[in-house]
């Protein structure tokens, strides 16, 4: 089996320290965490721009100052959100490419998020997969459903993206898919050969799935945005969450990447520039 991607996804755009005092949302305090998380295991770290009193924003100068940040500190591969939050316009939510990340996230469906829609409709879709491939960003598909994947595989059949690309199935949002081995296998299965993934669960769905995953061969996402709590009732720091998941890919005998193994399992160019 490929070593293991632990990605973090330190901070979200929805959650807030009223309900963990952890989370970083300032670009010192994300490097601080991404040090912290770097130390631990993590090779990637999924990030969104937020206001000092955690106003989500998709504003390229607080993306630029959380990109140099993070990078004068670590060398962990940074994928930016396009997701931001939502009710953003599709032109707020790309901004950050625009700088030229490793990654970016690209959700590709519309799904119903608690009370709210996450809107990705096709012509968005295609916008922002048209704009991660002139600027040479690598997108991290995102698939709240099982759809999602056939929505990537028709841009794929339009050149619009290129074999084989990197999932990240999202599991347990309420109002996509639901946190089921089953449901993962299905998902996992429907990839063409060569493509990777990762899961990240929702909630308490966080370490089963990503139990799943070790065992599947597939990689992992863990972090604040998707999971506050380490266990019932007990708030979670980032680095406690990557460093449960290398105790268990320890136990089960699946090698951790760097981020460096994980550029070369992603297929992220190296820069020039
Ligand atoms: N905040 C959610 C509405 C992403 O980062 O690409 C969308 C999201 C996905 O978080
Ligand atoms: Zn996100």
């Amino acid at each position: 089996m490929e070593k293991l991607i632990i990605t973090v996804a330190l901070n979200g755009a929805e959650v807030t320290r009223a309900k963990n005092p952890h989370i970083p949302y300032t670009a010192e305090e994300l490097a601080e965490d991404a040090v912290r998380c770097r130390q631990a295991g993590a090779a990637m770290v999924h990030v969104h721009g937020r206001l000092p009193d955690g106003t989500p924003t998709q504003d390229a100068g607080v993306y630029a100052d959380i990109l140099s940040a993070i990078r004068s500190r670590t060398d962990l591969i940074v994928q930016v959100s396009t997701g931001g939050a939502v009710g953003m316009s599709a032109e707020e939510r790309l901004a950050p490419v625009t700088l030229r990340p490793e990654m970016a996230s690209l959700t590709t469906g519309t799904v119903n998020f608690g009370d709210d829609v996450f809107s990705n409709p096709p012509g968005m879709i295609e916008q922002f997969a048209r704009t991660m491939r002139d600027h040479g960003v690598v997108p991290e598909i995102e698939c709240f459903d099982v759809g999602h994947i056939d929505n990537a595989l028709a841009l794929v059949k339009r050149e619009v993206l290129t074999l084989p690309l990197h999932f990240d199935f999202v599991m347990g949002v309420p109002g996509g898919i639901a946190p089921t081995v089953r449901n993962l296998l299905h998902m996992s299965e429907s990839l063409p050969p060569g493509c990777t993934w990762s899961v990240a669960g929702i909630g308490r769905a966080q370490l089963p799935m990503a139990a799943a995953a070790i065992v599947m061969g597939g990689h992992v996402r863990v972090g604040l945005e998707d999971n506050i709590y380490y266990t019932r009732g007990v708030p979670a720091t980032n680095a406690m969450l990557v460093e449960r998941i290398v105790r268990l890919a320890n136990e089960l005998g699946r090698e951790v990447a760097t981020p460096d193994d994980a550029r070369r399992i992603l297929r992220i160019p190296q820069r020039t520039s």
